[in-house]
């Protein structure tokens, strides 16, 4: 297709150590090359995001913090703005993590706060969705997809769609070891495309990089890559290895 295919790593509360974080970057970096067939970006916790721009220097992979919160200034103890992460460096953030959403309470609503704050400040977002365990036992999701989609991008306009990605992470998926079978998630993307086609219509969806996300590693990505629907990952555990990532940066066409 004519996506540029888009992997990224997330940290998550991992590296435990600015030091750690500056390694783990330099050596992805060093394995981000013109013959890299994607754009890399890398998640990082907010301690290390400076260090970590840094550290990939001119490489051309990105660097974005895991979320940001939806105001811009003022009294919000421990809360972290657009405009700080900006300072240092990052056009990039995630949006809707099912970490956030189950361990944190996020709500769609407040994820939607979160997408339309990136956005209006120029910063690109992936926007992560994705169903649980019961959920996908119940057959829901199609239907669990369409309402986080069509609530977390409520007012996003046609022409800021260019600054977003969507990841599916399946739930069920994240830091098990179960990937979901490459083929499952081919039709789920699809199925992901056609809500955003209903969206923003056929033109606009046809552009947008939908990431798989959930235990993807060096075995899994090349068959995952290879669906037409599937323009990415988004990388947990095997990012926080550098030998791990950058096979999966590099992955085979
Ligand atoms: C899903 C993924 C990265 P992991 O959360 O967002 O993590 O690859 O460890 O399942």
């Amino acid at each position: 297709s004519a996506r540029k295919p888009f992997i990224a790593g997330n940290w998550k509360m991992n590296p435990g150590t600015k030091d750690e974080a500056v390694a783990l970057g330099k050596e992805i970096a060093g394995a981000f090359s013109s013959s890299t067939p994607c754009e890399v970006a890398l998640f990082a916790p907010y301690p290390f995001l400076d260090a970590t721009v840094d550290a990939v220097g001119s490489s051309g992979v990105k660097v974005g913090a895991e979320m940001a919160f939806t105001e811009g200034k003022g009294a919000y103890t421990a809360e972290v703005s657009v405009s700080m992460i900006k300072s240092v460096g990052c056009n990039w953030a995630l949006a809707g993590h099912s970490e956030r959403r189950t361990l944190f309470g996020e709500s769609d609503e407040d994820i939607n706060k979160q997408v339309l704050n990136l956005l209006n400040n120029d910063v690109g977002c992936i926007l992560c969705i994705g169903e649980t365990q019961a959920e996908y036992e119940q057959g829901l999701v199609g239907p669990i997809c369409t309402t986080q989609l069509k609530k977390n991008l409520l007012g996003v306009t046609p022409e800021q769609m260019a600054n977003v990605v969507i990841a599916y992470e399946p739930v069920w998926a994240i830091g098990t070891g179960l990937t979901c079978p490459a083929s499952e998630a081919q039709d789920v993307h699809a199925t992901c495309r056609s809500v955003l086609a209903d969206m923003y219509g056929q033109a606009v969806s046809d552009t947008v990089r939908i990431q798989y996300g959930g235990s993807v590693t060096p075995e899994t990505v090349d068959e995952l890559m290879a669906k037409p629907d599937i323009d990415g990952a988004l990388v947990g555990g095997a990012s926080l290895v550098a030998e791990k990532f950058s096979r999966i940066i590099n992955f085979e066409e």
